[in-house]
């Protein structure tokens, strides 16, 4: 008996495990305006989350969208592209660094970087993106906050 439900215990164990429920989820708002005044906002625009986890795009405001950076995700990483004023969950499965825009703010600065786990070996791709001024910028100031 004692044996049985033991078993039965590490049976359920390792399928929440498998099936991901242990996941996490996260926020990340789409803003006018962001809580340090500037602009056209990702809100958090770092973020750190461990693989497996999803990311929620939040469209707080109006007129902003998420999508992925050309060459600023990691080698084999599902690209994703939200529609304006639309909420978008994208799962991140593949460990590195994601950078994005709001495609209609990107010259205004609109971008954000998202760590997933501990691998960052694609940061010389993210840190040579052909963006403008203004977004390359707070980029410079998102890829400072990198975790080693
Ligand atoms: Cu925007």
């Amino acid at each position: 008996m004692n044996i049985n439900k033991t078993a039965c215990f590490a049976a359920v164990a390792v399928s929440v495990f498998a099936s991901g429920a242990l996941a996490a989820d996260h926020e990340v708002q789409m803003l006018n305006r962001g809580s340090n005044g500037q602009p056209m906002q990702f809100e958090p625009a770092f973020l750190r989350v461990e693989p497996g986890d999803t990311v929620t795009f939040v469209a707080t405001d109006k007129s902003h969208n998420s999508e992925s950076l050309k060459d600023g995700i990691p080698e084999g990483a599902t690209d994703w592209k939200g529609k304006i004023n639309e909420e978008i969950t994208v799962t991140f499965d593949v460990e590195g660094l994601y950078a994005y825009k709001c495609t209609p703010h990107l010259g205004m600065g609109m971008v954000g970087l998202i760590q997933v786990g501990e691998d960052s070996s694609n940061l010389e791709a993210v840190e040579s993106l052909k963006i403008p001024p203004k977004a390359k910028g707070l980029m410079e100031e998102l890829i400072a906050q990198i975790e080693p």
